[in-house]
């Protein structure tokens, strides 16, 4: 179906669609022993207290219901429940988490659970992390139990979030731990390792099933766009093609390859934008540019990526073409204090979801990357990715709704972007930059097909 710039009418979401929010254990529970708890970020901080959801989350969950969302995708930290491998899981805390997936069922927030997003036991570093294949059957042991533990309450599981990042940040930018560089061998053995057990543990959940209706198991692909900021040269180019070649391609094949498409039954996308080299360097505000420098360049970023709407709609077509599984935009966010931008970008990304959607795209559900402003990794809490805010300087950690969450809660409960919005839109837009509405092919040579 054709979509027009000028969009006025209403952009309705399939009915039964799902509207959430999403966090991570490590990134909002506090008092957490795995890699990160002695991993100290640019900012000096590190995660031992982070939101204190460890201790908050019953009251996290009124928030959810306060924004409105009928979904939650949150991690279940695996270091909590086993102490050696093959152990039985923690009684305590495992009631910890069944009262939370209760919580959220009572609210009617489909919860979604994420069994791995970034961390780790200390005893499975201590093996060698992912790059052992001991890992693997270690890792299919726990799922089996936890899904056992939980399967009369959860039908929506991930196993795995954005294996591409968490290899790629530990093994070569050295960005987390086990902070190496350059280690490529290691970047794509944890990537099988991980895609291996990633078949295994989705097979386990489809045999378990669910008691609460059809389960759904899958993991979250980060789609990052790579691209040459110098169209015609040849480092530029070199990089961003040897990016896409590693982390997007890579990945999804390892994960996809042969019978191992059908032991997942959706893919997760995590999308925020672009990456554009000029020659090794990365042209973003986390690597030395800023926002102002890189907008007159015609880069428009967040506090962290490239803004890059149409790049979703192409992304998810791309991705359907290969695979063919219903999906969920298991992430999409953006870190600013500035709530104007981040409406305009929010509305932008959904339209450009819509536009997927329309063109026969199975998309099921869409979370928002953050409920909460939180840990975020190597940046500790300097970005500010939360629908609410938290204030850190106060003990109590108290949270508050920030303007996007109003917007939010409007969609979420009419399931649709009301008529107009590419007007309002168009009033906060920067005239500066010409390429923020070009098309995704365009700018995007060789990362995907155009879309048809
Ligand atoms: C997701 O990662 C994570 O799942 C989530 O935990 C995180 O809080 C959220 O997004 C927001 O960042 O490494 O300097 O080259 C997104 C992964 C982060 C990967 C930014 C690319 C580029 C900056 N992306 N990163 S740099």
């Amino acid at each position: 179906m054709a979509h027009s710039p000028n969009n006025v009418r209403l952009l309705k979401f399939p009915d039964g669609f799902l509207w959430g929010t999403a966090t991570s254990t490590t990134q909002i529970e506090g008092q957490i022993d795995n890699e990160w708890t002695h991993f100290v970020a640019r900012d000096g901080s590190t995660c031992r207290i982070a939101c204190d959801s460890y201790h908050r989350y019953a009251e996290d969950i009124e928030w959810m219901g306060r924004v409105g969302v009928n979904t939650y995708r949150t991690g279940i930290e695996w270091s909590r429940l086993q102490t050696e491998a093959y152990g039985r899981l923690n009684p305590t805390e495992l009631e910890r988490y069944i009262d939370q997936v209760d919580r959220l069922n009572a609210a009617g927030i489909v919860p979604m659970i994420v069994l791995h997003h970034f961390s780790n036991p200390p005893w499975i570093n201590a093996i060698g992390g992912w790059t052992n294949p001991q890992t693997v059957s270690a890792f299919v042991d726990y799922v089996g139990k936890l899904v056992a533990a939980l399967r009369s309450r959860v039908r929506l599981w991930n196993t795995f979030n954005e294996p591409d990042t968490y290899a790629c940040c530990g093994f070569v930018i050295g960005e987390f731990p086990p902070l190496q560089i350059g280690r490529l061998n290691a970047f794509r053995r944890v990537i099988r390792n991980m895609a291996e057990a990633h078949e295994q543990v989705c097979r386990l959940i489809r045999s378990a099933g669910s008691g609460i209706g059809d389960v759904e198991v899958g993991f979250s692909k980060n789609w990052t766009y790579f691209q040459a900021h110098r169209r015609f040269s040849p480092w530029d180019r070199a990089i961003a093609a040897f990016a896409h070649s590693q982390f997007n391609r890579f990945v999804l094949k390892s994960f996809l390859r042969g019978p191992r498409k059908r032991a997942a039954t959706f893919l997760g996308v995590n999308y925020y934008g672009r990456i554009r080299f000029h020659n090794l360097k990365p042209m973003l505000p986390t690597c030395g540019f800023s926002r102002v420098q890189l907008a007159r360049l015609g880069i428009e970023c967040d506090d962290m990526l490239e803004r890059h709407p149409p790049g979703l709609e192409s992304a998810l077509l791309e991705m359907n073409e290969r695979c063919g599984l219903p999906m969920y935009l298991t992430e999409h966010g953006s870190s600013s204090t500035d709530e104007a931008f981040r409406e305009r970008d929010l509305i932008e990304n959904l339209a450009s979801l819509h536009r997927a959607i329309d063109a026969g795209v199975d998309v099921r559900g869409f979370y928002y990357w953050s409920l909460l402003d939180n840990f975020e990794w190597q940046f500790g809490y300097t970005k500010k990715f939360g629908l609410l805010s938290v204030d850190f300087s106060n003990d109590l950690l108290p949270r508050s709704m920030k303007p996007l969450a109003q917007t939010y809660r409007k969609i979420c409960r009419e399931n649709s972007i009301p008529p107009g919005w590419d007007r309002s839109t168009d009033q906060t837009s920067n005239p500066s930059n010409p390429q923020q509405n070009g098309p995704a092919q365009n700018s995007a040579p060789f990362c995907v097909s155009p879309p048809r």
